[in-house]
């Protein structure tokens, strides 16, 4: 089972169980402390966590508070308590130095780190201080052009430091000079120097450990090295995208006292979020992520001219249906879009990998509709279908399977209660507002 369906399980137990007695939440607690160890996160951690719970839920309580409200409350807040809860990113840095082992994601997030500041007015410059591997300085090269940051980078000198001392040089009108270092397969003498070389070169007051999700039990070593070797003080946590869920590498980073600033979620360069514990923690259990999603559609609303409501909410039509489509994909694969809505789970694998070939071509099919037909879907029978594929140029078959999607995922909405049956024949399927209120009944037993 998974870190989330382990913790929302347990949350669950709580939720449901008919008297609230001892046995009740120790299975709770028990669950809980699965999913943590499963996630890599430090026994000892926790132990202090189970105990506090278990306190929480047999203290003595104030009148008027109800004990099931508050041992759930005391367990979420914990929970958000371990993983760090929110730290906004510092406003207007003016050095960032990037950090950590080979391919955990520094040059990567070099680029998107650059983009999220310089989409904030900020003049930003990015230093190839990798002079490790020779591939490094291209690839940081290519990411600032489409991060619009300006970059600097000297294959022909082999120091590190003196790459460094050149690049703040060159880069004296920049807002916010970014560093990409190079990265080791450990924690060796070698790397040690050459980062309190480049440290002490660079003289950031950002220093930022970039670590995967997926890197287990070593995250709590790992980040302690790098706290203890420059004083690192703030983290991103990359490959959140992936079946890992970063549990322990949180965990282990907030226990230096560094801050979780960003996490990447994917390999393009707007895959990159402010952390926020709650969000994470409501994501992970598979309660959707709203929030996120909806800064999302603001910002492909801002960037592509869309309008949100059409994105996410609207008349849920075979119209609207492309629309979305078509928008989702521009947010980023399907999957993930709906991962952040909560309904991940429930899209049939093969409507959440959707390619934009298949798109386009059911743009054609839904242009050769007529207004009604784009309406209500049910009027489509055998003789439309024939017409329709000929005027868009593709088998019966394909139409028939785009019917078939839509009303898949119309099935999925319906489940989630977000619309009912007599309101998607209307034509008036999902809204935001329906959503919203359908997360805020969620949020209800997450009291906060
Ligand atoms: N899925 C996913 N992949 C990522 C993410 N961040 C980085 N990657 C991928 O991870 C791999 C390594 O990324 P790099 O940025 O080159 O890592 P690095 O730390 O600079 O590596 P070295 O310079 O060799 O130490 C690349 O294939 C990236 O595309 C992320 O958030 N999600
Ligand atoms: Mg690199």
């Amino acid at each position: 089972m998974s870190f989330g369906d382990s913790l929302r399980n347990a949350m669950e137990r709580l939720r449901n169980s008919s008297s609230l007695d001892r046995e009740t939440v120790k299975e709770a607690v028990k669950e809980i402390q699965r999913a943590l160890i499963s996630s890599d996160v430090e026994i000892a951690l926790v132990l202090k966590l189970s105990r506090e719970i278990e306190a929480a839920a047999f203290s003595d309580l104030p009148e008027g508070i109800d004990r099931r409200e508050h041992v759930i409350k005391t367990m979420h807040d914990r929970l958000i308590g371990i993983l760090g809860g929110h730290a906004s990113p510092p406003e207007k840095p003016k050095k960032i130095l990037l950090l950590g082992l080979n391919g955990n994601g520094k040059t990567t997030s070099a680029g998107k780190i650059a983009k999220w500041y310089s989409k904030r007015g900020m003049k930003v410059g990015l230093i190839a201080a990798d002079v490790f591997r020779p591939a490094a300085v291209e690839q940081l090269r290519t990411l600032a052009e489409r991060a619009k940051a300006e970059f600097y980078g000297n294959e022909n000198e082999k120091n590190s430091a003196k790459v460094v001392a050149q690049g703040l040089e060159k880069f004296k009108h920049c807002d916010l000079i970014i560093c990409d270092s190079a990265g080791r397969n450990g924690l060796d003498e070698e790397l040690t120097k050459e980062l309190k070389a480049i440290d002490e070169a660079f003289a950031a007051e950002e220093k930022w450990l970039v670590i995967g999700a997926d890197v287990g039990q070593v995250a709590k070593k790992q980040a302690q090295a790098f706290h203890d070797m420059v004083e690192m003080n703030g983290v991103v946590i990359t490959r959140m995208d992936g079946s890992a869920k970063g549990g322990g590498a949180l965990v282990a980073c907030h226990s230096t006292g560094a801050k979780v600033y960003f996490i990447g979620t994917g390999e393009k360069i707007d895959d990159l979020q402010e952390f926020d514990a709650t969000r994470y923690l409501s994501r992970v259990m598979g309660y959707g992520d709203l929030e996120s999603l909806l800064e999302k559609a603001k910002e492909v609303q801002e960037e592509e001219g869309l309008d949100a409501e059409e994105i996410i909410g609207g008349k849920f039509s075979l119209g609207a249906f492309h629309q979305q489509m078509k928008a989702a994909r521009k947010m980023g694969p399907l999957s993930k879009v709906m991962d952040m809505m909560g309904v991940g789970r429930q899209v049939p694998k093969e409507m959440a990998e959707i390619g934009e070939q298949k798109l386009d071509k059911y743009g054609y099919i839904i242009d050769s509709m007529t207004a009604q037909e784009r309406k209500d879907a049910d009027t489509i029978n055998r003789g439309r279908i024939v017409r329709i594929a000929k005027g868009a140029g593709v088998t019966q078959e394909e139409v028939r399977e785009l019917l078939k999607s839509y009303k898949k995922i119309g099935k999925v909405f319906r489940k989630l209660g977000a619309m009912d049956e007599e309101k998607l024949k209307e034509g008036s399927g999902i809204n935001m507002q329906k959503l919203q209120k359908m997360f805020a009944k969620k949020k209800k037993f997450r009291i906060r």
